[in-house]
This record gives C-alpha cells, structure tokens and sequence, in this order.
C-alpha cells in the first residue's frame, strides 16, 4: 500500500483545498492530513482559524480523498510522522515550492500547482 502525507491548516475547507487532497490521494492508496491544531496555528503558524480542530477535522474526515488524520503540532514533527506512518510521498501545494526539499531523503517529495483564485483569506476578504 502506497501511503500519502500532506500538511495543512484547511480552515473554511474550499475546492482548492479538496483539489489537493484528491491529486495527493491519487498519487498513492492511503492519504494521511497532519492537520494543524489551534495552539500550532495561533502559536507557530500566526493564524486563526475560523473552524476550531475537532470542527476541521470532522470536515476532513468526511472527504473521500482523506483516510486518516493526525494532528499538526509541530513545524519539526514531519520526519518523524513519515518513518512512524511509513510513508513512500510527501505532498504540498506549489505555495510551498522547495520548502520541504529536506524531506527527500527520507521519502517522495511532492509539490501540486495551487489552486489559483481561492483562498481562506480570500473567502473572509470576500464576505465582508
Ligand atoms: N492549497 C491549494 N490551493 C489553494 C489553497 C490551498 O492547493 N487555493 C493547498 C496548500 O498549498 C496546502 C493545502 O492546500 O498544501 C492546505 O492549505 P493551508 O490550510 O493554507 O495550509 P498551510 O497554512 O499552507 O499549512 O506544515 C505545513 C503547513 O501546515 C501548511
């Protein structure tokens, strides 16, 4: 079984959101989501989520691109995820090109063209 990893926040879950998680799965069997937690976004990541973790992670689950998901508390943790979860590809929008190059001696390393013109930013933008 060829299993995936990717990392997000996916607050305000959007179909740019899903379009990466479905080319992430079809790149394997198994999809693993590190899904950040509030205390990672507010503390390391420097962002607010509107949907708190159990709320996106329930999202998340429900998505058929999406088998597992495991909480996001650490810049640092990836290494460790990838040989704990045996994973053969690491995946990421294009957003974080060569970020995680690092990751390549451990597993594949894979970066998907971002959705152009959404975002969870763009989405409060919008609404106000
Ligand atoms: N994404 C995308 N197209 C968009 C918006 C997001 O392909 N229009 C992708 C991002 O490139 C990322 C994933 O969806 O791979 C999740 O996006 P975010 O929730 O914004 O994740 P981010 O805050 O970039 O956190 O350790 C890695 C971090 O946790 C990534």
């Amino acid at each position: 079984m060829k299993k995936v990893i990717t990392y997000g926040t996916f607050d305000l879950l959007h179909y740019g959101h899903v379009r990466l998680l479905k080319r992430a799965r079809e790149l394997g069997d198994y999809l693993i989501v590190g899904l950040s937690t509030d205390e990672f976004n507010e503390f390391q990541k420097h962002k607010e989520s509107y949907n708190n973790y159990a709320e996106r992670k329930f999202i998340l689950e429900a998505i058929r691109y999406v088998d597992e998901v495991i909480p996001e508390e650490d810049w640092d943790q990836k290494v460790t995820d990838i040989t704990k979860y045996h994973i053969d590809t690491f995946v990421m929008g294009s957003d974080w090109q060569g970020k995680f190059d690092f990751l390549k001696s451990v597993c594949d390393v894979v970066y998907l063209p971002r959705t152009p013109g959404i975002s969870t930013t763009k989405i409060k933008k919008d609404l106000k």
